[in-house]
């Protein structure tokens, strides 16, 4: 039943992605340009092919609609304006924004060789010269945000454990990391919950390496579903993490207590096999300086469950 509700939903989202509207539609373009002409023949070289498009004035106005706008992920901008020229303002998106989240393209009448070196040294990533071919335009432009996505997506892959899709080691490391300096700023603690299958070796040998994965696969989405507002994590082959930023360790570890018993009673629904395991957790709460730390103190309350039974929860 589980697995059939989860199915549905993963078809449901196949199928968004598959009639999701074409991608330039989802591109946001900020043009920036002092001459109302300009813009607007950019504008409808943007619209032609189904780019979204907003615009600004100067690179004070543009600044504004960037702050308002944070889908903007292109920005066309002429040099010469009134009140900030355009590689300054490529100085100013560069201070705010990385080049991994917005492309910049700047686009002057002065065909010098040194106003293209000086935007490209002000944080540009492409230049044109008007006037300039409609199709190298569109050429700069899709390679630009081709590069954005494939930066996205590389990213995400980065981050993603292949087989379960939860967040790898890398991206609970980081996150974890960076909750845990705001909470030692804050004077608060924090918690975490190590979870490690019993006895997964002898599921392998039992029924096969693929329905080993399948029970990884099925218990990484119960955590998504159960943990939904905490950083969850593949640690490694079947160890998985719960991070708690909130200052309440009971919560956090009745929650986790909830969780084992529901495996416990549910674990044989999730497989066609009706594979039965257990799950042992190590639970530390505590105000401590290091992720490294915290896994090392969880880890030991882990090696504790497992020397005095499995299934259970130790803190
Ligand atoms: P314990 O109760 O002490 O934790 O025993 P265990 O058998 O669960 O632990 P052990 O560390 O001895 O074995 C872990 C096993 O997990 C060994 C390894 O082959 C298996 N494993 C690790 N990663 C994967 C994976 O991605 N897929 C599958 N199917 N098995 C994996
Ligand atoms: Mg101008
Ligand atoms: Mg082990
Ligand atoms: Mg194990
Ligand atoms: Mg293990």
């Amino acid at each position: 039943d589980y697995i059939t509700k989860e199915n549905k939903q993963a078809y449901q989202y196949l199928e968004k992605q598959l009639t999701r509207l074409p991608r330039n539609e989802q591109i946001l373009v900020l043009v920036v340009d002092d001459s109302p002409a300009t813009r607007r023949h950019i504008c409808n070289l943007l619209a032609r092919h189904k780019y979204q498009v907003i615009e600004a004035v100067d690179g004070v106005d543009a600044l504004r609609v960037l702050a308002e706008n944070p889908s903007i992920s292109v920005i066309i901008t002429d040099n010469e304006m009134p009140n900030m020229n355009g590689d300054q303002l490529c100085v100013e998106i560069r201070r705010l924004y990385n080049n991994d989240e917005k492309a910049i393209i700047g686009i002057s009448a002065q065909d010098t060789l040194h106003l293209s070196t000086r935007f490209l040294k002000s944080g540009a990533d492409d230049y044109l010269s008007k006037p300039f071919n409609n199709e190298e335009f569109y050429c700069r432009l899709s390679q630009n945000v081709d590069m954005l996505e494939n930066i996205k997506t590389i990213r995400l892959q980065a981050n993603t454990d292949y087989l379960t899709s939860l967040p790898n080691r890398r991206y609970f490391f980081g996150e974890a990391s960076q909750h845990l300096k705001a909470a030692h700023a804050a004077k608060k603690s924090v918690s975490l919950g190590m979870i490690d299958i019993d006895y997964f070796k002898s599921i392998n040998d039992k029924y096969g390496h693929d329905s080993g994965d399948d029970v990884l696969k099925c218990l990484s989405r119960c955590l998504l579903k159960y943990f939904k507002d905490n950083l969850v994590g593949r640690l490694g082959g079947e160890e998985f993490a719960v991070f708690f930023a909130d200052n309440d360790p009971q919560q956090a570890q009745q929650r986790l207590e909830k969780f084992r018993h529901f495996i416990e009673k549910h674990s044989a629904e999730f497989s066609r096999d009706n594979i039965t395991f257990t799950l042992s957790i190590g639970f530390h709460n505590g105000p401590v300086y290091s992720i490294d730390e915290l896994i090392k103190q969880a880890d030991l309350k882990l090696y504790q469950a497992k020397e005095t039974g499995r299934n259970k929860l130790v803190s």
